[in-house]
């Protein structure tokens, strides 16, 4: 934004709320603030921040205390998962509260291969009178089915995986890093002309349409989806400088941590300042906010060109105790983060423990907001997670078994029992894990368990084999289509020969 339009909208803000300055109590805003209304929805969907990235999972070496209230105002899950370890399908399954394989996609994408007939977030809510906006990274496609055209009344960010966090260009057909920054269709002037920083930017955007949707008597729906704390590693040094007293560890390692927990305290501050503004609003409490990262760390980190890293190696963003990175279907891969927060509705302080999923977020809002069900379109695979968040369902979590599949990597989650394959870390054999004793993935006990992992095996397979085949150009290994037809996945014949490789 320009500093001109920036003062302007400042004018115009102030002139608006100008008797909540001198007032001491927030002033509420039309009538979007009284009980019977539906509440506003904000899904906070940050990138690429692990496990061990957030104060308020116990990690001192990180600084993030808007997040950490955000837990203590509301219910955080310990065992929180994300459709997909990496970005694109990731986003996916969140946006549309359905495994995205059921439309084919098992990486990250370029054209949107969600179906018009699948509604995401923004078109569900638009569709029953939400003011929609998507702010940040898009990345569900950037050459079809643009924001706009999926039910955003309003959008700032850009529309690849990745960017610069200082720099734009207005050259359409550049890509990725250096790609144009949008505001709905039109191009923004490049961001480096107002010293603009990625994650400031989107904050500002984010509070600019809340001081817009209350004017309206409709409520609101905002998809916020930060890029930070994703690569490149860019921050201006004030945020750095106040972690100087950041307990990290010795030499480049700890300067390393440090300087990402600045990128990390940047995107906590804009946290804090839409929180502030939902306050000053006097929409807080009918308002409710999710926080959720989109896959677990990267396996590339360090200063310069990225170095993959091993476990144990991670000197920038921290899987904490897990195994795996970004990419995998380890914990590292796909356990996150994620915060819901409702006041008065979810309860405040409290640790979820059962397993969750990012696709319980569209069931949960649509609940909330009171939409009518979808005819034609997939069902949720997730669910209205406000019953267990109450405790109106005893001991009984809204999943007992989970499933993953990203490129060739797959995964089932049984209960406390894990099946898993990973090409890049560890052996490219078919491991076992018990969760509950072991989140980290040490033991593998698929020699131990034979039978426990064979019915896992079959049990993964029959989900996968009634799955549509990638739309994109790359084809799965290790995918049994057969298994209708009678074909099994013998686990210990797989593994026998993998360990001969
Ligand atoms: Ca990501």
């Amino acid at each position: 934004m320009s500093k001109l339009k920036k003062a302007l909208l400042a004018m115009a803000v102030s002139a608006t709320v100008h008797s909540a300055a001198v007032v001491a109590a927030p002033v509420p805003a039309a009538s979007v603030n009284t009980e019977a209304t539906r509440p506003n929805v904000i899904i906070i969907y940050v990138d690429d921040m692990g496990w061990g990235d957030v104060g308020y999972h116990g990690y001192k070496d990180i600084k993030t205390p808007n997040i950490d209230a955000l837990a203590e105002e509301g219910t955080w899950f310990s065992q929180a998962y994300v459709s997909a370890s990496i970005c694109g399908p990731s986003r996916a399954g969140m946006i549309t509260g359905v495994h995205q394989q059921r439309f084919g996609i098992y990486g990250n994408f370029n054209e949107n291969h969600i179906p018009s007939s699948q509604p995401l977030a923004m078109e569900m809510m638009k569709d029953i009178g939400y003011q929609t906006a998507v702010i940040g990274k898009w990345h569900l496609g950037e050459l079809t089915g643009l924001p706009n055209e999926r039910g955003a009344d309003f959008f700032y960010g850009f529309l690849d995986g990745s960017h610069d966090y200082f720099k734009s260009t207005t050259n359409p057909d550049a890509h990725m890093r250096f790609a144009p920054i949008y505001r709905d269709t039109e191009m923004e002037p490049p961001i480096q002309q107002s010293n603009g920083y990625l994650t400031e930017l989107f904050t500002d955007e984010a509070i600019d349409f809340i001081d817009e949707a209350v004017k309206s008597e409709d409520p609101f729906f905002m998809y916020l989806a930060h890029f930070a704390v994703h690569h490149p590693w860019q921050v201006p040094e004030s945020y750095v400088e106040r972690l100087k007293d950041l307990p990290v560890a010795e030499g480049v390692a700890g300067e390393e941590r440090r300087h990402f927990a600045g990128m990390a305290l940047a995107l906590d501050d804009g946290i804090g300042e839409v929180m502030d503004s939902l306050k000053h609003h006097g929409i807080d409490d009918n308002t409710i906010v999710f926080f959720m990262s989109d896959n677990g760390t990267p396996r590339g980190q360090g200063f310069a060109q990225p170095v993959q890293k091993q476990r144990g190696e991670t000197t920038m963003s921290s899987p904490g105790p897990f195994n795996g990175f970004k990419g995998d279907t380890y914990e590292g891969g796909i356990r996150v983060p994620f915060v819901a927060r409702w006041p008065g509705k979810i309860p405040a302080g409290q640790e979820y423990k059962q397993m969750v999923s990012s696709m319980d977020i569209l069931p949960t809002i649509a609940a909330a907001a009171g939409t009518a069900p979808w005819s034609g379109a997939t069902p949720f695979d997730g669910k209205d997670l406000m019953p267990y968040l109450k405790g109106e369902m005893g001991a009984d979590g809204p999943h007992e078994t989970m499933y993953w599949r990203r490129d060739d990597d797959y995964a089932i989650r049984d209960g406390d029992w894990k099946l898993t394959w990973n090409s890049q870390s560890g052996p490219q054999t078919i491991r076992l894990f018990n969760i509950e004793n072991d989140p980290g993935e040490w033991d593998d006990l698929v020699s131990k368990h034979p039978e426990k992992a064979q019915e896992l095996q079959n049990k993964f397979d029959a989900w996968e084999a009634t799955l549509p085949v990638n739309k994109l150009s790359y084809k799965p290994q290790n995918r049994n289509m057969g298994f209708y037809a009678g074909e099994i996945t013998d686990v210990k014949e797989y593994n026998k020969k993998a360990s001969g490789r």
